[in-house]
């Protein structure tokens, strides 16, 4: 008897008896646990260990190569009604969910040791954090775990002094594609993944839990749980004004997350709470305050370099894993655009042929401590979390959307939110560069119908009359030669100083149907490669586009049928009105 908790006494016999484990072990967090796990993981060569003087305590694992990313079309949620779920998910009724996957999970744990990972989602002593129990065969899944969440003993003492906690069952099974499955059971605090030992997919604190689950958790409670980063930005006054982002997979929340302030912004600080997940509550004075439910970043690798990201840059030279990356002569880990050093192996372990595309997987990821990125914000550990002045929305998008617009008040940023459209990425499994709607950036993880998730949004207009502002952002707007308008990276901060005007009264707009953008001149460019016409680009509507891309919105919002919220088909109906005057 390892917990005095009889449900989960239970449910760990019960699961030990269904997928028949060698050995049962019950995750203390400790870091001799760790060591050992890992070096039996060096042992069996489910990892390698890096160059231990470049890249110190840091080890690569190489994955099955068709188990590289999230598999949308494999993952469910399994609600009794199926309107529930909705349209923007797969659905399965419970019953036939559980036997399907019950009848994978047979005797799957045979010859491997099942660990017992119970964790907390948020701060160990906040109100606003959750409790999860996962069970896996993989001691990756539980090194990964320890990482990206409150992993261990106290996590445990919590879970038996509330008594409630999500039950999340993982096996990798035997990888076969065919018998792949991500599901959820909201309305039982369940989730069940076989057959991918893919972070998003098995890593269930990740998106299963703090996404999937809490979303649904969070409107019966009266909360939110988000695909969004939290990052702090400090003036050099001291003042500091904390945003919450939402932008699809890969469009560069952990870029954002841990911004470094350009040359031309001396004394600006930024300090990183989260780059993937937020839930965010509203306090007794009607104040959104937000936590970071992670403990860790899994973030995308290629890409990473001293320009694009110092922080997490120097952050994955030690304490790192890195999965599904290539490597040099000397054992450091390699991905495109690095810019140091040269591939010899690429990410399935193949000598390096530039014809059989990347040498590291595009999707292929570092997991590393919060702790160890120079920007972290303690606060990050703060029971009431942070209190937040806007909500800003983005996409990938080529053309259309201007860099930065305000919403008009709330309830037209949930229209905002939920007309997020993006290029596809290689996050998850299925095409890129294809423009799909992904409202809010959680297309991947509503785990409920996204009309009653934009009623949701919409009843916080009558909870409080402080709600922070939202606002939308596009940084990947192309020329037709496809080069890149706006800068990026830290110069973004230069859009962020604008919406931090606006959230406390200081910067100036222009009216135009689609909201309020700055005005001329209000974004500074000092010192940046940028010209004028660029900017009016960068910062105009244009009507006619705009017409044909809400009728694109209006077909999506429309096929939610009844139970589109009354309040949203209004806010269409008046900005669609307001572009009909314009023109
Ligand atoms: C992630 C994702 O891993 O969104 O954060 O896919
Ligand atoms: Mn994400």
């Amino acid at each position: 008897m390892k917990t005095s908790l009889p449900s989960l006494q239970n449910w760990v016999e019960a699961v030990a008896s269904q997928t028949h484990p060698d050995k049962i072990h019950w995750c203390d967090g400790s870091d001799a646990e760790n060591e050992q796990l890992v070096g039996a993981m060096c042992g069996t060569g489910v990892l390698s260990p890096l160059n231990e003087e470049t890249y110190p305590n840091c080890y690569l694992h190489l994955s099955d190569p068709s188990d590289v990313a999230r598999v949308e079309h494999l993952t469910f949620i399994c609600t009794q009604n199926n309107e529930d779920a909705g349209q923007n998910n797969n659905w399965m009724d419970p019953e036939t969910a559980h036997k399907k996957i019950d009848a994978l999970f047979q005797g799957s744990m045979r010859g491997r040791t099942m660990y017992i990972i119970p964790y907390c989602m948020g701060p160990i002593d906040s109100p606003y954090s959750r409790l999860g129990v996962e069970i896996t065969d993989s001691p990756y899944v539980v090194v990964n775990m320890r990482m990206m969440t409150r992993m261990g003993m106290e996590a445990l003492r919590r879970i038996e002094t509330e008594g409630t906690f999500v039950k999340g069952l993982h096996s990798t099974g035997d990888l076969d594609p065919n018998k792949r499955f991500i599901m959820h059971f909201p309305e039982e605090l369940t989730i069940k993944s076989i057959g991918s030992g893919y972070g998003g997919n098995a890593l269930l604190g990740k998106k299963c839990h703090a996404l999937r689950i809490a979303s649904y958790q969070a409107r019966t409670e009266g909360w939110l749980a988000e695909h969004m980063l939290i990052v702090g930005v400090e003036e050099p006054n001291g003042n500091v004004q904390y945003l919450a982002c939402a932008f699809p997979s890969a469009c560069g929340k952990t870029n954002l997350a841990m911004l470094i302030p350009p040359e031309s912004h001396k004394g600006w600080k930024i300090w990183t709470l989260g780059d993937d997940i937020a839930w965010l509550h509203l306090d007794d004075t009607g104040q959104l305050r937000a936590i970071n439910p992670e403990a860790g970043y899994f973030g995308v690798v290629p890409g990473t370099n001293e320009k694009t990201n110092k922080n997490a840059f120097d952050m994955i030279q030690s304490d790192t894993i890195f999965t599904n990356v290539a490597t040099t002569t000397n054992n450091d880990p390699w991905w495109e655009d690095k810019n140091l050093g040269a591939p010899v192996k690429d990410w399935q372990g193949r000598d390096y042929d530039p014809s059989s595309g990347p040498a590291a997987h595009p999707n292929s990821r570092f997991t590393v401590s919060a702790k160890q990125n120079k920007s972290y914000s303690e606060l990050a550990d703060s029971a009431d979390g942070v209190p937040i002045s806007a909500i800003v929305f983005g996409g990938r998008r080529k053309e259309l959307a201007p860099l930065v617009y305000e919403a008009k008040h709330w309830k037209h940023g949930v229209l905002v939110g939920a007309s997020v459209a993006s290029e596809t990425t290689a996050a998850a499994i299925g095409d890129v560069g294809v423009v799909r709607r992904d409202p809010m950036a959680m297309k991947p993880f509503c785990g409920y119908n996204f009309a009653d998730y934009w009623q949701h949004w919409l009843s916080f207009a009558d909870k409080s009359d402080r709600l922070p502002k939202i606002f939308h952002v596009n940084w990947f707007r192309q020329d037709n030669k496809g080069k890149f308008l706006w800068p990026g990276f830290g110069e973004n901060l230069r859009v962020l100083r604008w919406i931090m005007g606006r959230c406390n009264g200081s910067a100036n707009a222009v009216e135009t149907p689609i909201g309020y953008l700055p005005k001329k001149g209000e974004i500074d460019t000092d010192g940046l490669d940028v010209t004028d016409q660029t900017m009016q680009e960068l910062l105009s509507v244009n009507v006619e586009q705009w017409k044909i891309e809400m009728d694109s919105v209006g077909e999506y919002l429309h096929s939610y049928g009844e139970r589109l919220p009354e309040d949203l088909k209004n806010e269409y109906d008046e900005l669609v009105a307001k572009l009909k005057i314009a023109s």
